[in-house]
C-alpha cells in the first residue's frame, strides 16, 4: 500500500506520524512545502521539512511544535548580547542542521538530497520530499504591505489584515526528484490536515505537481483542518477570515475541487453538506493513538471511494 502525504509543518506532520504507526514506514512518502523556506543569519531554513524529520525520528519538541525537544538557547543568547536579530528563534541542535544543510547547498548538493541523507541518518523508514529542489518563497499581502512568510508568521504573529499570498518561483519551480512518481504509483494520496492557503497551495502552485494529483489514479482524500465548525490553528482561522471569510468543510472542499475524491471531517462538523463525499472520525491528533486513527480512517475512506 504505498501512500503518499501532501503535508505542511506540525499538522502535516502527525497525520504522516500516525500513518507510518498505521501502516509499513516504508510505504509512506510524504510530500513537503518549501514555500516557508528562508534564509535566516546566511543559513538555509526549512521549516517544515525540519519539523517532519524531527517528528518522524522521535525529536520534536512536542511543546513548541517546531524544533528539538531537550533544547538549549545559548547561541540565541549570545547573538541577543550582540545586538543580533533575535525575532526567530534556532535552538543550539537545531543550528546544526541548517549549518549542515547550508554548507551542502553551497557545494551544490540538493534540498531533496540532503534531505535524504538527514533521514537516513536519523534512521527514518518513510520517504521525505521536499516539493521542489528550487526556491518557492511564500510572500504575504497585507495592509502593511508585503511580508515574507516567516516576518508574517512569526515576527508579526499573522497579526496584519492579509489581502493575498504569493508563492515567488513556483511557477518556474521544478517538483524534487520521485515527487511525481511517487503521485503517479500510489495506492492512496492523503492532503494533511495542514493550512490550505499557506501549506499545502504552495506545493499545489508547482504546476507539475498539481498536474500530476489532478490525473492520480489513486483515491485522494484531504483531511480537514476544521473541527467543530472552526480552523484548528489560530493562523488558519485568522487567514481564512481574512481572505475568505468563511472557515467552514464547504470552503475546503472548494478549494481542493478537482483535487480530491472525498474529505475526512470531524465527527462533530458530520453532517454538513460540502458537495462531496465525506467521512468522519475525531480529527483532533493529541496522543498518537490519535494520529494513527486518523491516517487509518482517512486509508479506509480511501479505500471505500471504489478508485484504483
Ligand atoms: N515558530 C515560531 O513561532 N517562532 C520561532 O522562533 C520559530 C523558529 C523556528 C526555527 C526553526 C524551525 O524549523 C521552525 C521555527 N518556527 C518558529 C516554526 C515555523 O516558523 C512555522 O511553524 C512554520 O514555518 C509553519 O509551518
Amino acid at each position: 500500500m504505498r501512500i503518499v502525504i501532501l503535508a505542511g509543518g506540525v499538522g502535516g506532520a502527525k497525520l504522516v506520524l500516525g500513518a507510518t504507526r498505521a501502516f509499513a514506514s516504508a510505504d509512506v512518502t510524504v510530500i513537503v512545502n518549501t514555500g516557508d523556506d528562508f534564509r535566516h543569519l546566511g543559513l538555509h531554513v526549512s521549516p517544515d521539512v525540519d519539523t517532519m524529520i524531527y517528528t518522524l525520528s522521535g525529536k520534536s519538541n512536542r511543546e513548541l511544535g517546531w524544533g528539538r525537544e531537550g533544547e538549549t538557547w545559548q547561541f540565541m543568547a549570545a547573538l541577543r548580547s550582540l545586538g543580533g536579530e533575535d525575532w526567530f528563534a534556532l535552538g543550539d541542535s537545531d543550528l546544526a542542521l541548517h549549518v549542515w544543510r547550508t554548507m551542502r547547498l553551497s557545494r551544490g548538493d540538493t534540498l531533496g538530497a540532503i534531505t535524504g541523507d538527514v533521514a537516513r541518518a536519523w534512521g527514518i523508514a518513510a520517504t521525505i520530499l521536499p516539493m521542489s529542489d528550487d526556491p518557492v518563497a511564500t510572500h504575504v499581502h497585507t495592509v502593511d504591505g508585503i511580508l515574507e512568510f516567516q516576518r508574517y508568521f512569526v515576527e508579526r504573529r499573522c497579526e496584519p489584515v492579509a489581502t493575498g499570498i504569493a508563492f515567488d518561483g513556483a511557477d518556474q519551480a521544478r517538483p524534487a526528484p520521485g515527487v511525481v512518481a511517487a503521485i503517479e504509483s500510489a495506492d492512496a494520496i492523503l492532503i494533511a490536515p495542514s493550512n490550505p492557503l499557506l501549506s499545502i497551495d504552495p506545493i499545489l502552485a508547482v504546476a507539475p505537481i498539481r498536474a500530476a494529483l489532478a490525473a492520480a489514479r489513486a483515491p485522494r482524500i484531504a483531511v480537514s483542518p476544521i473541527i467543530g465548525g472552526k480552523a484548528v490553528k489560530g493562523p488558519t482561522a485568522k487567514l481564512l477570515a481574512d481572505l475568505v471569510r468563511r472557515a467552514d468543510n464547504a470552503t475546503i472542499a472548494a478549494h481542493y475541487a478537482g483535487l480530491i475524491d472525498g474529505l475526512l471531517v470531524d465527527t462533530a462538523d458530520s453532517d454538513e453538506a460540502v458537495g462531496l463525499p465525506t467521512a468522519s472520525t475525531a480529527t483532533l491528533m493529541v496522543s498518537d493513538d490519535d494520529k494513527a486513527r486518523v491516517a487509518r480512517a482517512a486509508i479506509a475512506f480511501a479505500r471505500a471511494t471504489g478508485r484504483r
